[in-house]
């Protein structure tokens, strides 16, 4: 069982880490790590998790061997007659200046990675992702000026369109592959959060403010993203896919998206009741 479990799991990375041109970010059986990184930012953060990985590893493994180290010396049997020190200013200066100075090793790449994610570069394409209860509503104000509604899929529907179990939605969003993309997100009720692993990005959806974030998709394929902050009932049920298609193919979809959804001009509750 288990050996089957984890046969499933090493060919969903390999599908995912393949080079087979549709990179699917979404998670798998007996995942343990982060998603593969699709953008410049989730490859960093990557690399800043290492980093810190190294740096916690080696702490954990000092002070281990401390601890042993003083169990072993200086228990009663070995070390009957105690010492009666009480101050040591060597040992106090270093133990207050290591631990700074890895501080501040860590918060150096820390404060540049929290720019690179923050300065957003001048986008290509620019979609507003705005939160409700419990659907996204896409806009594009700049390419063609049209909106459409994600609802997830049914498990059924899921199934019979091979996408993963309650994260397949019925109007995917699309994006052109290396392009900077800029999200602005909003909240039309309650706070909600658009986040997309694989890209690094987890930006809050507040009502009546707009927050920005971007990401540069570096492969082609679909990616899956959920709601990341608790917003209600359906909280868990109002997932994010995001298509990464070439330049050629965005214009194509946008041509299409136009059309299809230019009648979506009528209020939002009407539609919210009518499905
Ligand atoms: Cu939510």
């Amino acid at each position: 069982m288990f050996l089957k479990k984890t046969a499933v799991a090493v060919a969903a990375l390999a599908a995912i880490l393949g080079g087979t041109g549709t990179a699917v970010a979404a998670p798998y059986d007996w995942e343990m790590d982060m998603q593969a990184a699709a953008s410049p930012v989730m490859a960093q953060i990557e690399d800043f998790h290492q980093l810190l990985l190294i740096i916690t590893t080696a702490i954990c493994i000092i002070v281990a061997a401390l601890l042993v180290w003083v169990m072993i010396r200086y228990n009663q049997r070995s070390n009957p007659v105690p010492s009666k020190t009480s101050h040591n200013t060597l040992l106090e200066v270093a133990w207050t200046g290591i631990p700074v100075i890895i501080l501040v090793l860590i918060a150096i790449p820390s404060f540049r990675l929290l720019y690179f994610e923050a300065d957003i570069p001048k986008p290509d394409v620019t979609f507003e992702a705005i939160g409700k209860q419990w659907f996204w509503t896409y806009a594009f104000p700049k390419d063609g000026n049209f909106q459409f509604d994600s609802y997830m899929l049914t498990a059924a529907q899921d199934k019979k369109a091979g996408e993963p179990r309650l994260l397949g939605v019925d109007n995917p969003v699309y994006v052109p592959v290396n392009k900077v993309v800029e999200v602005d997100t909003t909240g039309a009720d309650v706070i909600h959060s658009w986040a997309v692993p694989a890209f690094g990005v987890k930006m809050d959806a507040i009502p009546g403010r707009i927050n920005r974030t971007w990401f540069k998709a570096t492969k082609i394929g679909t990616y899956y993203g959920e709601c990341s902050e608790l917003c209600g009932a359906n909280h868990a049920f109002m997932p994010i896919e995001v298509k990464v298609v070439s330049e050629a193919d965005y214009h194509t979809w946008l041509k299409a998206a136009k059309k299809k959804y230019a009648a979506n001009d009528e209020p939002d509750a009407v539609r919210v009741a009518a499905k």
